[in-house]
């Protein structure tokens, strides 16, 4: 296990690896894109923030995108950047006015808001005034929770910072940018796909554009608590009188010495430690008391942490998780993982989930299910998710969108990786609902990739030792009615996902039956199996495209899996349907993947009726 203390100066050493890394290699840091890693505030929808949230000017720069790109490729920083009006008389400047131009909601994607932009997937700018009154001795960061794809991000016409990757969050430091009275922000994001990024550029998902999570300016004194990590004792067993709490905070910028406190007064625990050279406090407590975190009784707790004029308070559960054999322990106890996959889709009214409602309206049907675990497919959602996970005892297996074929030969690649692996791992590593970090799903199985992703999940335990790693696999071997895993990047892993399609994809749903499945001793999730049905379209369970059908292949699926010892947990595809460009079958998908449980519009399929069924009673899957 790696002391707390040289993780988190393992994490903070990270933006200088990788360019190291770059120099080794001879390459350049890329011009814009994906920077190092940067600051990036924990726990900012527990600090009192100025949202931004709301109406902001946007104007569309179609492509080849003259004002955000210069002939060869550069950032322009002299173009709308500046946000200067139209000089009609006199000089005359570029030709765009945000002051006129129409708005859009943030947070929210661009393609449900406007119908022009539904399928548009290049460089959009939006534009927003803002009042500040900034105070000696604090400094402020613009927060945004998440842009899709890359994000380029001025100040009072100053670049403040670039950030590539569409669903996790970044901070940009606007202290020495902004004055008092009105400023204003512009911002461009660039939704192309592209073949280096993450990621690729074929998803079977839509690829919501623009910025679809809160906006806000945090302002925070001179040093402050920019990262904190507080956790159960992670020790080499689990022990069930164990009420020790460890991790560390840090404070950005404190001199060494500086004093942090740690105070948990429900659980009785206080520590007050000194912050060493890196600005890191690494602590550990015990508590008098302490109820674990479990999906029975997802206990969360007031913790407030401090230091100088800095102040937070968080809500954190404790528990235990950890593999053991082909066991998956939570708290000690064997479990069996109940769930359902989920894209960050909004019920009902469609679009990017970002909302409370989104999030209530998905946990009241995973609720619905008997659920007591969801996989957030393909890439971090919300935090609103994970928050409403750590309240409503759903456990959740997080993933960086590493999907099928990315560009694995590419050092660049690799880093951008590290960045969002890093920017997951530190916004939700305080939620005791998130039991496992997913490192990808389904890459090919070839040399390149399984070193690419070794080094991706060793990265993971680095960064957090106290969680096991995962994947889903699509690797299995399936032939006549055996099928075996012989994937190397599986002995890399602590839990393995595996996702099959029998009876969809390949072969007939009665081919479950017999199939005699080869696999590592380590826990399995299937991570993966389903068919696809349109709600309401009835008829014979060999009927493709019928609510009977999907019916009838999960049933075989399920029997499949009651008979594979290490199997710990069912996860089907999906709970609920979701736009995805690929799927053009006109009447049955009409631009839907309908493997849902549930339609979009929030009807549910017999197939759910099954799995509700199925786990209310428990009868499929072992805990041990
Ligand atoms: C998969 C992928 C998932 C797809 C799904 C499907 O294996 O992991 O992203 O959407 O299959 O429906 O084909």
């Amino acid at each position: 296990m790696i002391e707390p203390s040289n993780r988190s100066t393992a994490l903070r050493l990270i933006p200088r690896n990788i360019a190291t890394a770059f120099i080794c290699l001879g390459l350049m840091l890329p011009a814009f894109g994906q920077q190092p890693f940067q600051t990036l505030l924990v726990g900012v929808d527990h600090r009192t923030v100025t949202s931004l949230n709301g109406d902001w000017h946007y104007l569309v720069d179609q492509s080849p995108a003259h004002a955000l790109y210069t002939r060869n490729g550069a950032i322009n920083d002299k173009s709308y950047a500046m946000n200067d009006h139209p000089n009609i008389v006199g000089k005359h400047n570029e030709e765009y006015d945000f002051s006129n131009a129409p708005t859009l909601k943030v947070p929210g994607d661009w393609n449900t808001q406007v119908p022009q932009l539904f399928n548009y997937e290049g460089v959009l700018w939006y534009q927003r005034d803002f009042d500040a009154q900034p105070k000696a001795g604090t400094r402020t960061f613009l927060h945004i929770g998440a842009a899709n794809y890359r994000s380029h991000v001025w100040v009072n016409q100053k670049r403040v910072c670039d950030h590539e990757g569409g669903y996790s969050p970044f901070d940009c430091e606007v202290t020495a940018v902004l004055h008092a009275g009105s400023n204003f922000v512009v911002i461009a994001v660039d939704a192309a796909r592209l073949i280096d990024g993450i990621p690729s550029v074929g998803i079977d998902w839509f690829n919501y554009s623009g910025i679809t999570r809160d906006v806000s300016l945090v302002t925070v004194p001179e040093a402050f608590i920019d990262d904190y990590d507080i956790h159960l004792a992670h020790g080499l067993r689990f022990e069930p009188g164990n009420t020790e709490l460890t991790g560390y905070v840090h404070v950005l910028d404190a001199p060494a010495g500086t004093s942090v406190t740690v105070d948990i007064p429900e659980a009785g625990a206080k520590a007050t430690v000194k912050t060493n050279a890196e600005g890191n406090a690494p602590f550990s407590v015990k508590a008098t008391k302490l109820i674990l975190w479990s999906p029975e009784s997802p206990k969360l707790y007031k913790v407030s942490l401090a230091s100088g004029d800095d102040k937070l308070t968080d809500d954190i559960g404790f528990r235990d998780i950890r593999v053991d054999g082909t066991r998956i322990l939570l708290n000690g106890k064997a479990i069996f993982l109940q769930g359902a996959n989920m894209h960050a889709e909004a019920p009902i009214r469609g679009g990017r989930a970002n909302t409370d409602q989104d999030v209530a309206t998905i946990f009241s049907y995973l609720k619905d299910l008997n659920a007591n675990f969801v996989r957030l497919c393909h890439y971090p959602h919300d935090e609103r998710m994970t928050r409403t996970a750590d309240r409503d005892g759903i456990m959740v297996w997080s993933e960086i969108p590493n999907w099928q074929g990315i560009s694995f030969d590419k050092p660049e690649v690799y880093a951008k990786d590290v960045v969002m692996l890093n920017e997951m791992i530190r916004r939700d590593r305080n939620k005791a609902s998130v039991i496992l970090w997913s490192v990808s799903n389904e890459t090919p199985n070839n040399p390149t990739r399984t070193k690419f992703l070794i080094n991706l999940a060793n990265e993971a335990r680095r960064l957090d030792s106290t969680r096991p790693i995962t994947s889903a696999l699509n690797s299995a071997h399936i032939e006549g009615s055996t099928a075996t895993l012989n994937d190397p990047f599986a002995d890399a892993l602590d839990v393995i996902g595996i996702n099959e399609y029998i009876g969809w994809y390949s072969g007939a749903p009665e081919d479950a039956d017999t199939m005699q499945w080869t696999l590592p001793q380590k826990p399995i999730l299937m991570s993966e199996f389903g068919a696809e049905a349109k709600y309401g379209n009835h008829g014979a369970t060999d009927q493709r495209w019928t609510e009977e059908q999907q019916v009838y292949v999960l049933q075989h699926q399920l029997a499949m899996l009651n008979k594979i010892p290490q199997v710990r947990g069912t996860i089907p595809w999906i709970l609920m349907d979701f736009r995805s460009p690929t799927r053009n079958i006109p009447k049955l998908q009409d631009g839907y993947n309908r493997k849902g449980l549930i339609s979009e519009d929030g009807k549910k399929k017999q197939a759910f009726e099954l799995f509700q069924k199925v786990y209310k009673e428990h009868s499929v899957g072992k805990a041990e």
